[in-house]
């Protein structure tokens, strides 16, 4: 066997993947990064219940939006005061599928869900 053929092809692929990821791959880690902070706030605040957090961040009922969301994701701690703008836009963005500028109960569950 010509195990030095292999060679050039495996520096390709290290080549390859030391170049910036893309950007769902990045959106991934962020929602990894995401779920894992709400879990243990859930946890330690909530007894692990997410109707129960998710009634506390949502007071009016009407979705969490995106002031709620940022309270959220501070108590959690996610981001920081320079960044959590932009994670509260880019969550809305990806779980917002009925566009209505505010995370419903199914589409919270779908981040908890989401890989
Ligand atoms: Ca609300
Ligand atoms: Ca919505």
């Amino acid at each position: 066997m010509d195990e030095t053929k292999k060679d050039p092809q495996l520096s390709a692929a290290d080549a390859l993947k030391s170049h910036r990821a893309p950007v769902l791959a990045e959106l991934s880690d962020d929602i990894i990064e995401l779920k894992t902070k709400i879990a243990a706030l859930v946890r330690d605040n909530f007894g692990g219940d997410y109707k129960k957090a998710f009634a506390y961040y949502d007071p009016d009922q009407d979705g969490i939006s995106a002031d709620e969301l940022s309270q959220l994701l501070e108590e959690a701690g996610v981001g920081n005061v320079f960044t959590r703008s932009s994670w509260v836009s880019g969550i809305l963005e990806k779980v917002d599928v009925d566009q209505n500028g505010r995370v419903s109960w199914v589409e919270f569950e779908r981040i908890l869900k989401s890989t």
